[in-house]
């Protein structure tokens, strides 16, 4: 189990890139002082003075900040304090995020259900195909005429959501739409990616080749009759701790939703912008993803209310949400940059949408990102509010991370959600944003300390990415990685990360502290903190790629 250990000095077990920001977190005691060792000569590299100490609430600690961004020459180090133990080692490199990057991508193949994982792809961790998808029934919250209560529909592959073994619209809709954003903002990265996954090596960038996956079931999804979109395909209640394959409850698609439909159609239509380019390679698609997305939002406006809630039979997750407005705000946006018709652009009324750090349940952060990245398709005057907004809102983020002795964006009580560490990752994602517009270097150097902190330089020294870093969980709450009986977990996962809510505490061990940084265990009871979800990821393979991208050399 994790301890509180508050009393280690706290950096980026991953490491640093030569021209970034570089800080340490050093618990707060009687030296002023830190110096930067070679890893394996020990020979003295830098040293300087610590920041004053200070307090940062979300983990009581008071702690001095090393600032050794002076190091840029690349190397393997540790940074010593009088009276603490060595940092761990971290290295400065010119590519130091591009294993993480792809590792927390290769997660999503690992994640990919109706098919086998192959050892030549998925090496210890291949496995039998899970979940083929090809009998899934109709449940009666779904049921209409063409499709009675008990009717067989198809719906292979796309990915599990997270530890357990089911596909939400929801989920998947931000996760898809944060992917292909990465692409669309950093192509040169991903265009000279080889993730090793099956489709390794034809016309595509592999990273979108593994959103297809997904994508392809989505498109099942919808109801041809109609164009509504089912909210999950699931079981009636949350799988075992077992392999996909030794699984044997019944599948359901369970009752079309706004927030399905929305979410559908956003990401429809910019899929349909991204994979545009590739029209010799997938005739037809980008035209199918517009039509998808086009008859979504048609069903979306006739059924403008229809929040989720899951029926008393079926059990599993829920990603419900009654606040309907960022959805269809996010799915204008889209459809407008995707179509150029006035009809969308009113529908998004832009001026009355305000920026905000996105989340599954809270989409309308996207529709920024979407904006910003598309300024020459919008009008003047709406090019300039985009620009401005999303700035205000990198500034007000960067004062944020300004002011806190740990120097991260996550201060108030409402950050220590469950999945943290994606909330974190999406405020890096628009603090990025905002960097792209403006240049503000202050911002950039505030996203790189969200990568740090979800990487080690937090209060438990944990990297919360399976397979990377010094201490990284070894017990994350995802299905396979518990069953497979292979010690260590399927790599590439960020975990959940620290949530005072402990909504699994009768699952599990106490948890080490109430304060909301410290509420972390590594354990596999813990889905409160512990689990693993592809909303999670995603924000992790963005920031990590635009950090790599964008820091200058
Ligand atoms: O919306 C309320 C807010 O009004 C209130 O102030 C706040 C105070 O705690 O709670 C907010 O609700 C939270 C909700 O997420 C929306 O953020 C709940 O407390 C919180 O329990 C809920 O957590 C969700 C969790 O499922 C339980 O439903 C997570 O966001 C969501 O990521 C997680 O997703 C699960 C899937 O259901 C199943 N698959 C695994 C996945 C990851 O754990
Ligand atoms: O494993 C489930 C996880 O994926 C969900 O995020 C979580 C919250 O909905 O629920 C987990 O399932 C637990 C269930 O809610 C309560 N009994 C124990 C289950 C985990 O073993």
């Amino acid at each position: 189990l994790a301890q509180a250990q508050t009393d280690g000095i706290a950096v980026n077990q991953v490491g640093y890139l030569p021209g970034a920001a570089k800080l340490a977190a050093v618990p707060a005691g009687d030296a002023a002082a830190f110096t930067v060792v070679d890893a394996d000569t020990g020979r003295s590299v830098l040293s300087g003075s610590l920041g004053a100490a200070a307090r940062w609430a979300p983990a009581g600690q008071d702690v001095r900040l090393a600032d050794f961004s002076a190091l840029n020459a690349p190397g393997r180090y540790r940074l010593q304090v009088k009276g603490l133990p060595d940092s761990p080692p971290f290295v400065v490199a010119a590519d130091a995020y591009a294993a993480v990057n792809a590792a927390s991508i290769k997660a999503f193949y690992f994640n990919r259900a109706s098919t086998p994982l192959l050892p030549q792809h998925a090496g210890r961790w291949a496995r039998p195909a899970g979940h083929a998808d090809d009998k899934v029934l109709v449940h009666s919250s779904a049921a209409s005429a063409a499709r009675p209560e008990g009717s067989v529909i198809s719906s292979p592959k796309g990915w599990y959501d997270a530890g357990d073994y089911n596909k939400y619209i929801v989920n998947s809709g931000i996760t898809v739409y944060t992917l292909l954003a990465a692409y669309e903002q950093f192509p040169a990265l991903f265009k000279a990616q080889n993730l090793n996954i099956p489709e390794s090596g034809n016309a595509l960038p592999d990273l979108l080749d593994e959103v297809l996956w997904n994508l392809e079931w989505m498109l099942t999804m919808q109801d041809p009759a109609d164009g509504g979109v089912y909210h999950k395909l699931t079981n009636k209640s949350f799988d075992g701790n077992q392999m996909p394959h030794q699984t044997k409850g019944e599948r359901y698609v369970v009752a079309k939703g706004t927030a399905a439909a929305l979410d559908f159609a956003a990401v429809m239509a910019h899929a349909s912008r991204i994979y545009k380019p590739f029209e010799s390679q997938r005739p037809g698609l980008s035209a199918r993803l517009r039509e998808a997305s086009v008859a979504a939002w048609k069903w979306a406006r006739a059924n403008p209310q229809l929040a989720y809630k899951n029926p008393p039979d079926v059990r599993t997750g829920e990603y419900g949400d009654a606040k309907l407005d960022d959805e269809f705000a996010w799915a204008a946006a889209e459809l407008y940059l995707t179509t150029g018709e006035a009809g969308y652009r009113d529908a998004l009324a832009l001026d009355r949408q305000t920026v905000r750090v996105p989340g599954w349940g809270d989409v309308g952060g996207l529709a920024w990102v979407s904006l910003a990245q598309n300024r020459d398709k919008l009008a003047k005057a709406d090019a300039d509010l985009v620009t401005q907004r999303v700035r205000a809102f990198g500034d007000e983020l960067a004062a944020t991370w300004k002011a806190s002795a740990y120097r991260l964006t996550m201060a108030a009580p409402t950050d220590f959600v469950w999945g943290s560490n994606a909330h974190a990752l999406n405020q890096a994602l628009m603090l990025i944003q905002s960097y792209r517009l403006g240049n503000d270097r202050v911002q950039l150097d505030a996203a790189q300390s969200v990568l740090d902190y979800v990487l080690g330089r937090n209060p438990l020294g944990m990297s919360y990415v399976t397979g990377f870093g010094t201490k990284a969980p070894m017990h994350p709450h995802h299905r396979p990685s518990e069953a497979d009986g292979i010690d260590a977990p399927v790599p590439g996962f960020i975990v959940g990360g620290p949530n005072p809510g402990q909504q699994d505490q009768k699952n599990c061990p106490p948890y080490p502290s109430k304060l909301p940084a410290l509420s972390y265990i590594d354990h596999g009871c813990s889905y409160a903190a512990n689990e693993v979800a592809i909303n999670w990821n995603a924000p992790l393979v963005y920031v990590s790629a635009a950090l790599q991208a964008l820091t200058p050399k």
